[in-house]
């Protein structure tokens, strides 16, 4: 009986231990010692999959410091960025990877318009809210994605178009070299439509040459470099984004070409970031159409909408202006976010 007891005693030490144990491990943590997979819920955080395009230009960068500084733990998030470096097939790879991930919202800035019905189809049977931001897609059903947010790329284009219609009403003929940005994408397709409906009206108007730089700067220098080359008169040069610009006026520079305000080659430029409206109030570029970059407290107002059950507009367009060499103030410069 004795003996008996002081079994009874030490297997309830031995018990009691053993909980006592898993308790203080599962305390620290520990009980698990491998990382959460990062889309894994540990805590009550939104989880976004962010597919970004890459880092190609400073647009790019003020984009993605943008939605990072939204999607913070801090403001109950956790944010998932993918940098795809300007291949839709690492934007696919990534979408399929939050797919399986389990992510509360998958947002992506696609690279080109065309391309994402199969992606998006995972998705939405997956059950995850899709917002698209920046450049749009074309799709064979909208009720593949939820919403976008992002410019009206043609109607920078008309509005970079109109300040030409102005400034060389009088000339017998205008030479343009056209810059453009990455093919395909709404923020080329946009841009470049504009420049041609301003070529149909316009007898006078030539496009001497056109080629793509990619939006990045080493390629709008390269490609520029080439163009001077080959053409000796130039009278405008229609430059997709402000990075191209800056590696078209390197080429230009190396080549002793004068441009700008008060030279013969007048440089049109879109984004107007920072480095942008310096050049612009320099008077080395004469007219720089607005695109806003900011778009992640515009992503998160969309997030919040959809969280409480309600139906965002399933397309919003960013208010922009555009600035004039002419006119442009240091004010409006050191105001620039971007
Ligand atoms: O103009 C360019 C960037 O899609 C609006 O992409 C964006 C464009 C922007 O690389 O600088």
């Amino acid at each position: 009986m004795k003996k008996g007891f002081a079994i009874s005693v030490c297997a309830l030490v031995l018990v009691f231990a053993l909980v006592f144990a898993l308790y203080t491990e599962r305390n620290r943590g520990g009980v698990d010692s491998s990382p959460p997979g990062e889309a894994e819920k540990t805590d009550d955080l939104i989880v976004i999959g962010f597919s970004q395009v890459g880092a190609e230009s400073d647009w790019r960068m003020a984009n993605t410091k943008s939605m990072r500084e939204t999607f913070t733990e801090a403001n109950g998030y956790r944010l998932i960025l993918k940098d795809a470096q300007q291949k839709q097939a690492n934007q696919i790879d990534a979408i399929r990877d939050f797919v399986s991930q389990k992510v509360d919202y998958i947002v992506l800035a696609p690279v080109t318009e065309e391309g994402w019905d199969e992606a998006l189809k995972e998705a939405k049977d997956a059950g995850i809210p899709f917002i698209v931001v920046d450049r749009m897609i074309k799709v064979s059903d909208q009720g593949l994605y939820t919403c976008w947010v992002g410019s009206d790329f043609r109607k920078e284009g008309d509005i970079a178009v109109a300040w030409m219609e102005k400034n060389f009403a009088s000339a017998d003929e205008v030479v343009i070299a056209h810059l453009q940005g990455n093919l395909g994408s709404s923020a080329q397709i946009g841009r470049t439509e504009g420049l041609q409906a301003g070529v149909d009206r316009n007898v006078n108007w030539k496009v001497a040459v056109r080629d793509s730089g990619d939006f990045t700067q080493v390629k709008g220098k390269e490609v520029m470099a080439r163009i001077l080359k080959q053409y000796d008169k130039i009278d405008v040069l229609y430059c997709e984004n402000d990075n191209m610009a800056f590696g078209a006026m390197e080429a230009m520079d190396e080549a002793g070409w004068p441009y700008g305000a008060s030279a013969d080659i007048a440089i049109i430029s879109f984004d107007a970031t920072r480095g942008g409206l310096e050049a612009t109030l320099a008077g080395k570029i004469n007219y720089n159409v607005e695109c806003n970059p900011l778009h992640g407290p515009r992503v998160e107002s969309l997030i919040r909408q959809l969280e409480k059950g309600e139906t965002p507009s399933k397309l919003a367009y960013v208010d922009e202006e555009a600035f004039d060499a002419a006119t442009i103030t240091r004010q409006s410069v050191d105001a620039r976010e971007y």
